[in-house]
């Protein structure tokens, strides 16, 4: 079987994109490779709507939740037809059109691991923790480091709630977020040009900011499959890709995260990615967006417009690093 080496537009430059200098001098490629063809083998017999008919995960009698008024836009709501079928999920593949394909996502049951630096590491149904938490709605902006945007209701619970369940120790500085490892149901996984699992990381003062959000739902309803069902974050100061989707670990440490795209290339994608038009990507501006429901070409705004809220999260802390 011929493997297809798909370089994402934007993820990769084309020195690291090159296997033998970036990736196969590293051992956990290498064991990625491994596993990777395997399964690949494997999910070549599987029809590819076959897992389709689950149970959705999310209660829909919760939705939609209370808006809450705090979080408003100047800009309109991108229409759910349109974000629900361009995505960037790449457990499901590169394209943006990969919402068919992360239909075969199971979420129920889910369950979440709650550990590392807690009082009493936990694992909790997603059911038991939508059911616990105060859901309400907020329009946030939503800036990919790829130069489009969009805006979107999202339904959720902040982050701090989440860490007030966790109850962390002192020593704990950041939550490390982790998605579930999967690749007979996600086809993306199968490759070898990523390390699996996607993982993502704040610090604990970012997880306490208000901005924060653990989301459930969007657009009134519990979360599509592409969007991350059922548990994802948004933090909209921030590159998208820190937005890590379907998580299945939550962990408390005193490392700082390696996240994935950190991971693969540190100069393109930091652990900080806050948004800021003046700080260019290697490749590319970041001066301006491309609105992905008008088309519209606008400037960029420091924090993504959020700066009243997380620019103290800052104070102290120079360079450009923290914007990339
Ligand atoms: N697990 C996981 N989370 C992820 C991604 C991904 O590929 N896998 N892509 C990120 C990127 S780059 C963006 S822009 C947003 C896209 O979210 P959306 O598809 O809901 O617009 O999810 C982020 N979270
Ligand atoms: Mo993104």
């Amino acid at each position: 079987m011929a493997i297809i080496i798909r370089k994402p537009a934007w993820a990769i430059s084309d020195a690291l994109a090159t296997p033998e200098r970036a990736f196969l001098d590293r051992r956990d490629i290498l064991k990625a490779w491994g596993l990777g063809a395997l399964a690949l083998a494997a999910s070549a017999n599987l029809p590819k709507t076959v897992r389709a008919a689950t149970l959705p995960a999310g209660n829909p009698a919760l939705y939609p939740a209370k808006q809450n008024a705090a979080y408003k836009l100047d800009r309109s709501l991108t229409p759910e037809e349109i974000n629900s079928k361009y995505n960037n999920f790449y457990e499901f593949g590169g394209d943006k059109d990969i919402w068919t394909e992360a239909q075969t996502l199971v979420t129920n049951p889910w369950d979440i691991e709650i550990g590392g630096m807690v009082e009493k590491p936990v694992t909790i149904a997603f059911a038991e923790l939508e059911a616990k938490m105060p859901l309400e709605e907020r329009l946030y902006r939503h800036r990919c480091v790829e130069a489009w945007s969009m805006t979107i209701p999202w339904t959720g619970f902040s982050l701090a709630k989440l860490v007030e369940l966790a109850k962390p120790t002192a020593s704990a500085k950041y939550i490390r977020f982790e998605t579930f490892y999967d690749p007979a149901m996600a086809s993306g996984q199968n490759g070898f040009l990523y390390t699996w699992p996607y993982v993502e990381g704040v610090t604990m003062a970012e997880a306490a900011n208000e901005l924060a959000f653990m989301v459930t739902g969007a657009y009134g309803k519990p979360l599509l499959n592409q969007f991350g069902a059922p548990l994802r974050l948004a933090l909209p100061w921030k590159y998208g890709f820190k937005s890590i989707k379907s998580i299945r670990k939550i962990s408390f440490t005193d490392k700082q995260p390696v996240s994935f795209w950190e991971g693969l290339a540190s100069n393109e994608y930091g652990f900080w990615a806050n948004v800021n038009p003046d700080v260019a990507h290697p490749r590319w501006s970041q001066a301006q967006e491309r609105v992905l429901h008008t088309g519209e070409t606008v400037p960029t705004l420091l924090f993504n417009g959020y700066g009243e809220q997380v620019a103290g999260l800052y104070a102290g802390i120079e360079g450009e690093e923290l914007y990339r």
